[in-house]
């Protein structure tokens, strides 16, 4: 755990008790500041109280006494409706913070030359494979990699802070609109798409939220952006017009004059004197697809930039064993793979595992975002039925109707594996896959997408074991007749 120091004695009222909030309390608490903290949940703080959480009814709290309000991401202070606890925050001008902002002072804190380094990464889709290969390669050159964020763990959970750790910083625009301290020694800068609107009111201002992430960056830093999506081509001009810090475009669509990107599958570096080629991502099985090579090209220009060598970044890049919940493959049923892409809540992130396979057995739905399904249209003739669940189930059933597409409203997930599995055993098309692809937030039916992808797993691998079970059995009758 990382203690907070910075605000020792001060009085922090801390809001959501789930993996923000039990973690910031606990680094408050351990560095030496007052703290109360509640949720709307009994049972959220009850858990939290277990975990030793100082609990004290903020409804009723004086809130002119608190220095500051540590408000979980999730919990919104603006769009679509103030939460309670940010409207007595701003009643009493009680700055509202998050943890990633109390992690930025604690690394402030710190003489420079007993800083971390910090790699931050943000953007609408990629972050948590981005993020996951950095770390891997930082780990696999023998660094201290430390990873966390919107991804696994709290950063205020991570371990504490050593002059050679290397912070590997997943950041939602959730967590950056609250961020006013980070400087990132390396920003990355994914791609930017409509998504989280409803907390954002504008795509305009969902996008000033994720810039948060190039704030307090000197010209010893690295910006590095995509550059295969009209806003971060855009934003890389605009940036590079500001001047005062390296600029690194990344891009897995074309060449370019400096940079790094992706031709036929070879990631190339053009940020020397010469250009020269890294390695051949074909044989990275776990980064297939553009979007995967654009990743690749984020993450090596990331570590490049913090002075690792070209040719240990490669071979790193082709050891990366894939993310969770990412185009997963959970395992097999007689010809049917199973793959879990749960962490697809939009159409955008789903079109990258839909484009990728054919014969699919599409899950999607939950809690739909702007546009919904139909910008997915054009790849529904890989599609041979899809399954629905959660809150979407009727729009989504009008919009597939529409199109022809051969549809089922299942309504939960566990129902939707097993008619996806029977209909693919039963169909006599070749490898077929299951793919759980959303499209869709997950709130509706569970607490987070790990969650979701986690339930998926789980019913298919009571599928897998049902299979071999009946499987034995048929081998049994076989052998004994
Ligand atoms: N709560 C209330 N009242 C409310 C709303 C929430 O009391 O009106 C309480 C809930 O009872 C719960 C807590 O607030 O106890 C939940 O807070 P939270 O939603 O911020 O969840 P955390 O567990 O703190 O998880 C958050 C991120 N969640 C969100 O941003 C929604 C996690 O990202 C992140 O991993 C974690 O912090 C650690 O940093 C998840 C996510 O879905 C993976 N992120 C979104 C995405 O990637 O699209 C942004």
């Amino acid at each position: 755990m990382i203690k907070a120091e910075t605000f020792k004695g001060q009085n922090i009222a801390v809001f959501g008790l789930g993996r923000t909030g039990v973690s910031a309390a606990l680094s408050l608490q351990a560095g030496g500041a007052m703290v109360s903290a509640w949720d709307d949940r009994s049972a959220g703080r009850d858990e939290a109280a277990k975990a030793g959480v100082s609990i004290v009814d903020l409804t009723a709290a004086d809130w002119d006494a608190f220095d500051a309000l540590v408000l979980s991401p999730g919990v919104p202070d603006n769009l679509p409706k103030p939460h309670w606890s940010a409207e007595r925050a701003k009643a009493s001008n009680t700055p509202i913070i998050c943890d990633i902002e109390i992690f930025a002072r604690e690394v402030a804190a710190r003489p420079e030359a007993a800083r971390p380094k910090i790699v931050a990464i943000t953007g609408t889709n990629g972050k948590s494979t981005t993020t996951s290969l950095i770390g891997h390669i930082l780990k696999a050159c023998g660094k201290d990699a430390q990873i966390g964020g919107n991804i696994g763990r709290g950063v205020l959970d991570l371990d504490r802070m050593h002059a050679g750790t290397y912070y590997v910083i997943e950041l939602s625009s959730y967590q950056l609109e609250r961020t006013q301290s980070l400087r990132a020694n390396a920003a990355v800068f994914l791609n930017l798409s409509p998504d989280h609107l409803d907390r954002h009111g504008t795509l305009e201002d969902y996008g000033l939220a994720k810039q948060n992430i190039f704030a307090n960056q000197t010209d010893a830093d690295t910006v590095v952006i995509g550059v295969d999506d009209d806003y971060g081509t855009e934003l890389c001009s605009m940036l590079k017009a500001k001047n005062g810090r390296r600029i690194v475009p990344i891009s897995a669509r074309r060449s370019l004059g400096h940079g790094v990107s992706v031709l036929d599958g070879t990631l190339h570096s053009n940020l020397g004197k010469r250009a020269m080629k890294v390695c051949d991502l074909r044989k990275a099985k776990t980064l297939e697809g553009l979007h995967n090579w654009q990743n690749a090209a984020a993450a090596f220009a990331a570590v490049q930039s913090l002075g690792l060598p070209d040719k240990a970044i490669g071979d790193a890049i082709q050891s990366f064993p894939g993310l969770a919940h990412r185009m997963e493959t959970i395992g097999q049923v007689g010809k049917v793979r199973f793959v879990n892409d749960s962490k697809a809540t939009n159409a955008d992130a789903a079109r990258q595992a839909l484009a990728s396979y054919d014969n699919i057995y599409w899950i999607a739905g939950g809690v739909e975002k702007e546009g919904g399904i139909t910008p997915l249209l054009d790849l529904m003739p890989r599609v041979s039925k899809a399954y629905l669940v959660g809150k979407s189930a009727p729009k989504f059933s009008k919009v597939l109707k529409k199109a022809s597409v051969n549809f089922k409203v299942s309504g939960q997930l566990d129902m939707a594996v097993m008619c996806a599995a029977r209909d693919a055993l039963q169909s006599d098309q070749p490898n077929p896959i299951v793919l759980l692809s959303p499209a869709c937030a997950s709130f509706d039916q569970f607490k987070d997408f790990e969650r979701r992808g986690q339930a998926f797993r789980e019913s298919v691998e009571t599928l897998i074991r049902l299979f071999e079970a009946e499987k034995a059995k048929k081998a049994n009758t076989e052998s004994a007749a």
